[in-house]
Formats: structure tokens, C-alpha cells, sequence
């Protein structure tokens, strides 16, 4: 992730470049140092981002540690692009959104890069322009051919669900009062705690509903797909920008194998969106703290019920005059 963050600011944004590099691995660092011009190599993340040459920072490291990286830079008084989640834990999601609060800037952006697919983007202004009336349900399937980082429901939730959260938010624009999640395991041959499909309902203030899949095992390969249903129509994203091949007495259209060949161009655009916003000293269009903290919130209550079986309810919080 963090060498297509690299190599997209590299190659897509004329008016910034890739000044500094870390990563654990030093060799890998060198390497996209290297597929980048001249920039530097640090063997410490922190001593990166206190680096004078360094003006903004993207942070595409594990995802416990996205928090403490976030925190740093706004210490250094830095814009940070962090991939999601912004925190693992709603006590770390809380300590960035104090600090942000504190500084009183809003220096953090989350790299909920649906937000700016192409597809998406459209979804959201078929709805957002009120032609088809009320918002009432979203429809969201989540696909990855393998898992890669873990297989436990918690880990799903945290790593992958939060795309589905985070979409579920932005295109019915209401809060999400309440889960419940079921799971299952998709082979007997998986470990036996293994649940790799997860069934997620929601329902959200102005009385509209969400129901997500979230299936990291599918095998054949990377899908996602967002409906949202209205009163009087419904929007859904189309496969992106694919031909229908006519061949041997069948009409087949290619399926991505992950999400950097099926969202490059959302993270083109979102990184180009991001240095803009820097450059031009306004807010970020995508997710910024508090949203972060929001699916956090939504991560840890789904995370409650999938372990208890239970419908668990949100008390949303008051949103700081820095969000409005
Ligand atoms: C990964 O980190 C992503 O961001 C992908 O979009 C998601 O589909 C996958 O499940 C995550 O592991």
C-alpha cells in the first residue's frame, strides 16, 4: 500500500514530490526511494515525520499503528494521510481526536479511498440530489479473493468492514445506532475459530437501514458493491471500467484480483485531492478524525455483538465544532 501511495504521488502530483522514505524493511525502503527520485531513507518513522524537508506525511503502515504515527504528526504540526483504520481501539481513535481537538486544525485525513471512485462518487450524487426521494437502505458486498492478514471475525471487522461502515455513512449521510453481525466458516478445512464471512446489519438514524457481506475468502476474486435503495429508485455502482468480451460462446467481463487493481484510480485521485487540499488550505472532501473515530465506534460495537450474538446499540457522541 505504501508503494502505490509512493509511486502515485510520484508519478500523478506534479506539485509535491516524495521527499522521505521508512519502512521496517530498509532494503524495500531503498527500493521505492529509489522508484522515486532522490528521496531520502530513515531508519525511524518518527525522525521522518520531525524531518524539516518532510511538509506532509502518508502513513501505510500496520494498523495498530496508524494512531500513534497520526499522533506524531500532529505533534509536528504536519498533514497526515493515514490508511484506514485510523486506530484499532475506540480509546486509540479517541487520543487522535483529542489531540486534533487540541491543536484546533484539522490536520488528519483517512484514506477511505471508495469515497473517491468513480463509481461511488456516482452512487452518492444520484442520491445526494434527492430525485429519488428518501434514502432508506444500504446494500453493500465486500469480496477479497484471500485473506491475508487474519482470519478471526474481529480482524474482518477492523481491517476490511470499515470500508463498508465508513460507505454506509457517507452515501445515506445518517449515524449508525445499531448492529448485529452473524458469521460463518466458508471450508472445513480453515482453523476451526475461522469465521471469513460476516453478515452485518444496521440500523441508522432517520430510520434507514444497512445490510453489508463481508467475504474475505471468495476465491474467485476482489469485488465490492454499493446500493443504496430509495423511495422511489435506487442507485448502484456498475462494474468500473471494463469491456464485455464475446468469445467461444460466452460473454465474460474480467474480475479484479484485489483492491489496488480494482481502486488505482481512487487512490490516484484521492492523493492528488489530498496535496490540493494542503496546498490550497482547505479541508480534505474525504474522511477526515472524526470519521475515523465514527466507524471506529461502529468497528468496536459489531466487535461486541459478533462475540455476544447480540444487537448492540451506539450512543453517538457530540460531534466538536472543529467537524461541522
Ligand atoms: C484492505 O486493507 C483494503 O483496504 C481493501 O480495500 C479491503 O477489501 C481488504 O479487505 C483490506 O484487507
Amino acid at each position: 500500500m505504501g508503494t502505490r501511495h509512493a509511486l502515485n504521488l510520484h508519478r500523478a502530483v506534479g506539485s509535491a514530490r516524495v521527499a522521505a522514505v521508512y519502512d521496517l524493511d530498509q532494503d524495500r525502503a531503498r527500493q521505492v526511494a529509489g522508484m522515486c527520485g532522490q528521496a531520502l531513507v530513515f531508519e525511524d518513522p518518527e525522525r521522518l515525520i520531525n524531518d524539516p524537508h518532510v511538509d506532509a506525511v502518508v502513513i501505510a503502515s500496520p494498523d495498530d499503528t496508524h494512531a500513534g504515527l497520526t499522533r506524531a504528526c500532529l505533534q509536528a504540526g504536519k498533514p497526515v494521510l493515514s490508511e484506514k483504520p485510523l486506530a484499532t481501539t475506540v480509546e486509540d481513535a479517541v487520543r487522535v481526536l483529542e489531540a486534533e481537538v487540541a491543536l484546533g486544525q484539522r490536520l488528519v485525513s483517512v484514506g477511505y479511498m471508495r469515497r473517491f471512485d468513480p463509481q461511488h462518487m456516482a452512487v452518492k450524487t444520484a442520491v445526494a440530489d434527492g430525485s429519488l426521494g428518501r434514502p432508506l437502505l444500504f446494500k453493500g458486498v465486500h469480496r477479497n479473493a484471500a485473506v491475508q492478514y487474519g482470519i478471526t471475525g474481529e480482524t474482518i471487522l477492523i481491517n476490511s468492514a470499515g470500508h463498508d461502515f465508513d460507505s454506509t455513512r457517507w452515501l445515506l449521510s445518517e449515524e449508525v445506532l445499531e448492529v448485529y453481525v452473524r458469521g460463518l466458516r466458508s471450508r472445513p478445512g480453515l482453523h476451526p475459530d475461522t469465521k471469513d464471512l460476516l453478515l452485518i446489519e444496521m440500523a441508522l438514524t432517520n430510520d434507514s437501514l444497512a445490510v453489508v457481506e463481508v467475504y474475505v475468502n471468495a476465491d474467485y476474486g476482489y469485488e465490492v458493491s454499493a446500493e443504496v435503495v430509495c423511495q422511489r429508485g435506487s442507485a448502484v455502482t456498475t462494474l468500473a471500467d471494463t469491456a464485455l468480451v464475446r468469445s467461444e460462446a460466452r460473454r465474460t467481463h474480467p474480475i479484479p484480483k484485489d483492491w489496488l487493481a480494482r481502486f488505482q484510480n481512487a487512490y490516484a485521485v484521492e492523493i492528488v485531492e489530498w496535496v490540493e487540499s494542503i496546498q490550497e488550505g482547505r479541508p480534505f472532501r474525504g474522511a477526515n478524525t472524526w470519521d475515523g473515530y465514527m466507524t471506529m465506534l461502529i468497528t468496536a460495537s459489531c466487535i461486541e455483538s459478533f462475540r455476544s450474538g447480540t444487537v448492540k446499540s451506539l450512543k453517538i457522541p457530540d460531534k466538536p465544532a472543529l467537524y461541522q
